[in-house]
């Protein structure tokens, strides 16, 4: 029977069928090469990523990408700051690798060394980067650039140009980091495939949302987290540092309360009709609001946490809303079956959890950050990815997506195997260091292994100490257990696996550190 049906022209066509199966180039092969758009934000938490949490806000395009593509749930970065990220980013290493720890401005990246970009030249692909760069040397290897000098501004920024001009433009921040994308992939050679960095500045401090989107979130209560109140017991870096709402957050410069728009930052560059519609919410509706309830104590903290909350979300929004114009873009263009994009922010920030905002610490907001990719016919709709994977794998994966070998000196690895088995076995140790210390926010200098259920945290600041943690026990990381005594075999596991990864990654400072 079986013999019958396969006989004939029948046969020929199933047996043509296979053959095609089994030769049919993937995307990463076949002639068209696949392009990439990657879309890294500034400081936006996963928290206030709706495809990851739906009680905070509500980002329809990032959750376009990972509804069509992939989410990452354990996602990490390994120095949870701006310029140390984008410089990972671009070498596949760590920092103290690629030589730029910290944002201080006292060290340029330097950009002789190989980058992503320097590495596709030779492959005939387009490279471009849009919007912030923050690592005070200019960018290298790039065919186009159009960088935000420093942070940049919200309002009518300057952008330093290939030709080393700042010019100034009229608009808000993240409408013209589009535009000036699309316009490159508008120029570009169609006949080349490309990658191009969307660098974002939004959600960077001190959130300053589109006109349209002021009050977007003002009818809406946010819940206070569970650790807002946080006392730092068993945590002296936690309690040291500079960075709470309560008393780091500011009214006037970071809740726009009683500005003077003739003096004060970047109001300067405002327009009369700009000024006049954010004066006439900020003044006279929140300002006017904060005099007017005249709260202290608990009832001004949490006055100062939703004003946060709704300054940040709506600033969120003006980008979200930016991110779906890239992918209409990919649309009408006909690009999106041939083009990976990623979205992910450069670390996690603190809404509120342990009474911050801010970064820099190895605990989970910061030390995660949200990432989806979309990549039409390698990851199937909706895939989730559970395995752990840090900053260092970014290079490598767009290497990998664009058929370049990577050179031994880079320390990550690709993603793609992640995304086509996402519940692999495949577990891994991650190594974290953080270096600035004093400024800004006095987060003690720190380093640290995280397995999948424990993280064993060094700091080196002025006091030094240890600090471990069950995640099971204590996902949210109040109880320091280092010193008990159940814990001790797991802590001496953990220092070995430390001091292995110290090694593998070459870090010399942290192995003078340890002891
Ligand atoms: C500025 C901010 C800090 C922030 C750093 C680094 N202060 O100094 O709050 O931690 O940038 O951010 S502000 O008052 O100037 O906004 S990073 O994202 O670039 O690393
Ligand atoms: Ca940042």
């Amino acid at each position: 029977m079986f013999k019958k049906i396969l006989s004939g022209p029948l046969f020929l066509g199933v047996f043509f069928l296979i053959w095609a199966g089994i030769s049919l180039p993937s995307p990463a092969q076949s002639s068209k090469r696949p392009n990439v758009v990657f879309i890294l934000s500034d400081d936006h938490a996963y928290q206030t990523m709706s495809t990851y949490n739906q009680q905070l806000a509500v980002t329809p395009n990032i959750d376009r990408i990972a509804n069509e593509g992939a989410r990452f749930d354990n996602f990490f970065v390994t120095n949870s700051i701006c310029g140390p990220s984008r410089a990972t980013l671009l070498t596949g290493k760590y920092s103290h690798k690629n030589g730029f720890k910290t944002n201080s401005g006292k060290v340029l990246f330097d950009s002789t060394q190989d980058t992503f970009a320097t590495l596709l030249a030779g492959n005939n692909y387009q490279t471009a980067w849009v919007g912030k760069w923050h690592l005070h040397s200019l960018p290298k290897g790039f065919d186009f650039w159009k960088i935000l000098p420093d942070q940049g501004s919200y309002y009518n920024p300057d952008f330093i140009t290939q030709q080393n001009d700042t010019v100034h433009y009229e608009g808000y921040i993240s409408d013209l980091i589009t535009e000036f994308s699309l316009d490159w992939l508008n120029k570009r050679d169609k006949d080349k495939p490309f990658v191009l960095v969307v660098g974002e500045k939004a959600t960077h401090r001190s959130w300053l949302p589109d006109l349209q989107d002021l009050g977007a979130y003002d009818d809406v209560n946010f819940p206070v987290p569970a650790t807002f109140y946080d006392a730092y017991d068993t945590r002296i870096a936690a309690l040291n540092q500079d960075m709470t709402i309560d008393k780091t957050l500011r009214i006037k410069e970071d809740l726009k309360v009683d500005v003077d728009y003739t003096k004060d930052w970047d109001y300067k560059r405002f327009t009369p009709e700009q000024l006049k519609i954010f004066k006439g919410y900020y003044q006279d509706k929140i300002s006017k609001e904060f005099h007017e309830k005249n709260l202290t104590g608990k009832a001004l903290i949490e006055w100062k946490y939703q004003r946060y909350l709704k300054d940040y979300l709506a600033t969120a929004r003006s980008m979200d809303r930016n991110i779906g114009k890239i992918l209409d873009y990919l649309d009408k263009q006909g690009l999106t079956e041939n083009t990976v994009v990623v979205y992910t922010s450069d670390q996690g920030f603190y809404m509120g959890e342990h009474g911050w905002f801010d970064k820099r610490f190895m605990y989970e907001e910061s030390m995660r950050t949200g990432m989806v990719m979309r990549y039409p016919g390698v990851i199937k709709p909706g895939t989730v990815v559970k395995q752990m994977g840090t900053n260092i794998d970014w290079a490598p994966t767009i290497l990998d997506i664009t058929g370049v070998t990577p050179p031994a000196a880079i320390q990550g690895e690709s993603l793609l195997p992640f995304v086509k088995a996402p519940a692999g076995t495949k577990t891994r140790d991650l190594y974290y260091h953080y270096y600035e210390y004093p400024e800004p926010h006095r987060v003690a200098p720190h380093f640290g292994i995280r397995s999948e259920r424990y993280k064993l945290i060094r700091f080196y600041g002025p006091e030094k100490y240890w600090e471990f943690f069950d995640l099971e026990a204590d996902p949210t990381e109040l109880n320091n257990v280092y010193g008990q005594k159940k814990y001790q075999r797991l802590i001496a596991d953990h220092k070995d696996r430390l001091k292995k990864l110290i090694n593998q990654y070459e870090d010399e400072e942290a192995a003078a550190l340890l002891e």
